[in-house]
């Protein structure tokens, strides 16, 4: 190598060797930090509720021994899940506009010598590379799983629920790294140092007023899904809000492998320690009834409130002896499946809204709302909400 060559200055887009590009290849006047942190500040907003809403929906479905999951109010899980999948939308254009303002940083070489400066680079990069693969699984996973779209072969919610701490913990380390960016960049004027647009052309501010924008059409292309009066505008909606007796149904009766009972010969098996009742569908009907205006909030994303009428299970425990604090494990009449079965804890036995539903606005059940009767209980997942029972097993 000659003197000549090696004085000569790095040209900043020349040719080079590796055809790597590098941060200098990619000028455009729109990115600087502090767009980035402004994004970035909204996307470290909806995450965050996405992950807490998610956190309580996992936590509602799978309790661990220290919590006690409330059955007041009753719209609670119908309020948290629709945030998760409203917050998990609309960090979608977010986190568009992030990448794009950050993206030729990631061609950024390491320090070239081994050292501090290197060490924390690498660092660096790496949880960086952590936290954007994790939020691309979780965002894509949870929107195919609203869409109701399972290409893959594992369990959706235990994967998703492990990648959920995967990134929140690389936020926190991301966070903690740019505080100091973040701080600097997040107190000065959005439109220091811009250079002049050209004619026709959008500032910092018009693009960040676009972002926004996107984010609000993706809160209100999904929202419809847990607010009926907006379902007209939820394009993303994939649940339109029909369905018999005003409610969507989540998996039919013919998808569940459901026969057609004969309500003559139908019986409801209610067992306690050696105890067994049988309950015909007349004697159910001439149980004490309570109607209730409660919600079906599936996982989802989607739900939808409706007018139940049934027996409260609580006197249906009473009817074999049990005391009250029992437990109750429903069991439908579907033979496979992950949703054929669920577990009432004491306080929703407890809870007199929490019913053996056997109507739904005013009529029988429909077949794909879970004929001849079903669980329907305030606060709780739509998995939860069984349908097709056919036993309720009583454990003191
Ligand atoms: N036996 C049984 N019950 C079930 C299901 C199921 O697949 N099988 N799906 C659950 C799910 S995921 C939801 S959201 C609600 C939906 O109730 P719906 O179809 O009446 O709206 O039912 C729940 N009950
Ligand atoms: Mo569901």
């Amino acid at each position: 190598m000659t003197a000549d060559t090696r004085d000569r200055p790095v040209r900043p887009t020349g040719p080079r060797r590796l055809g790597i590009p590098r941060v200098e290849d990619f000028s455009h006047r729109l990115r600087d930090p502090r767009l980035t942190s402004r994004v970035g500040l909204w996307l470290g907003i909806t995450l965050s509720i996405t992950f807490l809403t998610g956190l309580w929906s996992h936590f509602q479905q799978d309790t661990p021994s220290w919590l006690t999951i409330p059955t007041s109010p009753h719209w609670l899980y119908r309020v948290t899940q629709g945030l998760h999948i409203i917050s998990g939308t609309a960090a979608v254009p977010l986190l568009l506009v992030k990448l794009w303002s950050v993206f030729p940083r990631l061609f950024r070489r390491p320090p070239w010598r081994p050292g501090r400066a290197q060490l924390l680079h690498l660092v660096e990069r790496g949880s960086i590379a952590v936290l954007m693969a994790a939020v691309i699984f979780q965002l894509a996973t949870g929107l195919s799983n609203a869409a109701q779209w399972y290409p893959w072969e594992f369990d959706f919610r235990s994967l998703h629920y492990a990648i959920a701490w995967v990134f929140i913990g690389s936020l926190l380390i991301h966070v903690a790294v740019k505080l100091p960016v973040i701080r600097q960049t997040l107190g000065e004027p959005l439109d220091r140092d811009e250079p002049v647009p050209p004619p026709g052309g959008l500032t910092r501010r018009g693009l960040l007023r676009v972002t926004w924008a996107a984010a609000g059409v993706a809160v209100l292309g999904t929202a419809g899904s847990t607010m009926t009066w907006l379902r007209s505008v939820s394009i993303f909606g994939v649940t339109d809000g029909d369905g018999p007796q005003g409610i969507p149904v989540n998996r039919t009766a013919e998808e569940a492998h459901i026969e057609r009972v004969d309500p003559a010969t139908w019986r409801l098996e209610v067992t306690y320690a050696d105890a067994s009742r049988l309950f015909s569908l007349d004697e159910l009907r001439k149980l004490p009834q309570a109607s209730h205006d409660l919600p079906i909030a599936c996982v989802e994303g989607w739900s939808a409130s409706g007018t139940w009428t049934g027996v409260p299970v609580a006197d249906l425990v009473a009817a074999v002896g049990a005391p009250e604090g029992s437990r109750v494990f429903a069991v439908s009449m579907q033979r496979r499946g992950a949703w054929r079965t669920s577990e009432l804890p004491e306080q929703f036995v407890a809870d007199r809204r929490t019913l053996l539903a056997l109507d739904l606005a005013g009529e029988p059940l429909d077949f794909d709302h879970g004929y001849p009767c079903r669980i329907i209980a305030p606060n709780r997942p739509g998995v939860l909400q069984t349908k097709w029972v056919r036993r309720l097993e009583v454990y003191a």
